[in-house]
């Protein structure tokens, strides 16, 4: 993958000191003694740490090791297992966006929480010369935060699960009760910048995704999979979207199938063709899966990442990774007119990020049968582009912005005016209580962009990446 860094890294990280606020603050503690980053034409692998038992509650070794020490596993939440253990939850991409939200929300909850990620959305950024609104602590600095805050530990596992030996390591050492799926290449713009990022969003997406299969299959069978997957899917077509399954009479016959997807980017197709493959090892080999179809998440802060600076989440603007209503309110922040593409009649469901931890509480806590592959729509409203602009625009108002609109050229193909009505019950029924978007909300998130709004890069918000212009040229390769 020419875009690829390739990376291997050797990490001393000092030992075991309980840091203080005031050297949290100041980001003195945790900073690694020594960092190799070696290059090479593989993709970014394992993060290689030295084997010393004793250090281990800063140091992670070999391919797959726990990086904070072990704790009495008490928690509300059981093994199905062992009653008496806390339910063991691995959070694959528990770095990113809704990993770190879940991750740090299941700890409090009193789960045995690891995370495993291979860092490369913090590589991403680095190679398009992105970064987050909001200021984000390394994983390493992050996780002692947390356990100096609360007390409770979080295991990492640095590494790509497309390397399935890294990730058997990681099965076999955490023992996951659930294991739950973040872990991809989550941007449809990014999927869309020339050929060799289509071909590597859908590489590291489905081969990822297989390999955890083999994994729950190899290890752990009676382990419950929640896997993200995506709203998009199913496109948007001119009836009613089901959750997962549409009931069909056809020529006098009647079955209940698998609702028909229409994806429309490469990104989105990875995800349609994870759903298969889970769909299918669900019925073969007897795997318990849960697809968590989600709409676009907005917001930033939950009552855990509230607790500390160093546990800040990132928050998305730019034009690759940026979703639309956090981007909006980016934008209204910094007086940039809001980038509404063509005729904003697109419409999608969204959810407050708050939601998006709760949903996937509720799914581990009400497993999916063993064989069953369950699907729900994970969003708690749903909304047009100019909808958005328009509830920004107000919120924007009452703070004193001066907020423009402006249509921009849809650098998409996609349908901008359509039927869109998508059933979204079962998270509901299951006891998800929705944070609505609210005045409130809104005013929280634009006041964040104002407070960060000297880190925006106004260069980065205009969308640059097109559906149909997408080539074979590496993109970030100088002509
Ligand atoms: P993100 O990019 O912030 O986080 C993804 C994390 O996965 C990153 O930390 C990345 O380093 C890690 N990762 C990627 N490939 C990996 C691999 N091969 N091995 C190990 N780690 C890997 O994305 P996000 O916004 O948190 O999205 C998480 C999941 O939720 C994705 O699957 C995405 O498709 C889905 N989702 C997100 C949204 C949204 O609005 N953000 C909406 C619907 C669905
Ligand atoms: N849009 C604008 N202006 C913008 C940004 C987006 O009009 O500045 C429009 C897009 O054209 C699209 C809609 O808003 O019609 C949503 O776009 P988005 O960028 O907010 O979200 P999307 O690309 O669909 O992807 C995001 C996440 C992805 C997740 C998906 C859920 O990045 O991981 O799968 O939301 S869903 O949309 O339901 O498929």
């Amino acid at each position: 993958m020419a875009h690829l860094l390739s990376t291997s890294c050797s990490l001393n990280i000092p030992s075991c000191r309980k840091p203080s606020f005031q050297q949290l603050n100041q980001g003195l503690i945790g900073l690694p003694t020594s960092f190799t980053v070696k290059t090479s034409k593989s993709p970014v692998r394992t993060v290689i740490l030295p084997a010393q038992r004793s250090q281990r509650c800063h140091t992670v070794y070999a391919t797959a090791t726990p990086f904070t020490p072990t704790q009495s596993r008490s928690g509300l939440h059981q093994s199905s297992n062992d009653p008496s253990k806390a339910k063991r939850v691995m959070i694959i991409g528990g770095d990113g966006y809704c990993g770190w939200a879940t991750a740090l929300h299941l700890s409090n909850k009193g789960y045995e929480v690891a995370i495993v990620d291979s860092l490369i959305r913090r590589l991403f950024d680095h190679q398009l010369g992105l970064d987050s609104l909001t200021p984000i602590a390394s994983i390493h600095d992050r996780l002692r935060c947390w356990k100096s805050l609360t007390g409770k530990n979080i295991e990492l596992y640095i590494g790509d699960i497309c390397d399935f030996e890294f990730l058997s390591e990681s099965f076999k050492s955490f023992e996951p009760d659930a294991v739950v799926h973040f872990g991809e290449q989550r941007s449809a713009p990014y999927s869309m910048i020339d050929r060799s990022r289509a071909v590597f969003t859908q590489h590291n997406n489905v081969i990822g995704t297989l390999n955890v299969l083999f994994a729950m299959k190899e290890f752990r069978q009676e382990c419950h999979l929640v896997k993200l997957g995506t709203m998009g899917e199913y496109g948007t077509p001119n009836i009613d979207i089901e959750e997962g399954y549409i009931t069909i009479n056809h020529n006098g016959r009647t079955d209940t199938l698998p609702y028909p997807k229409q994806a429309s980017s490469f990104y989105h197709l990875s995800k349609v063709h994870d759903s298969h493959n889970i769909a299918f090892t669900c019925k073969a080999w007897g795997i318990r899966a849960t697809d968590l179809n989600q709409g676009v998440v907005y917001g930033v802060r939950t009552d855990e990442t509230a607790m500390h600076e160093e546990l800040c989440n990132r928050l998305d603007y730019d034009g690759v990774f940026g979703t639309a209503l956090n981007r909006f309110c980016v934008q209204a922040a910094v007086g940039h007119p809001l980038t509404v593409y063509g005729k904003g009649g697109q419409t999608r469901g969204y959810l407050d990020i708050r939601d998006t931890v709760q949903c996937v509480e509720l799914a581990i806590a009400n497993p999916a049968q063993p064989g069953e592959f369950r699907v729900f729509n994970q969003f708690t409203e749903q909304f047009s582009v100019n909808q958005l602009a328009a509830l920004v625009t107000k919120a924007g108002e009452k703070l004193g912005l001066d907020v423009k609109t402006i249509s921009v050229p849809n650098p998409r193909v996609e349908a901008e005016e359509h039927y869109y009505n998508a059933k979204h019950t079962k998270l509901i029924e299951l006891g998800l209580q929705p944070h609505i978007l609210s005045d409130s909300l809104l005013d929280s998130l634009l006041n964040f962009a104002i407070q960060f709004k000297d880190r925006v890069d106004s260069k980065q918000i205009m969308p640059s990446v097109s559906w149909r212009k997408i080539g074979t040229k590496p993109k970030t390769v100088a002509a």
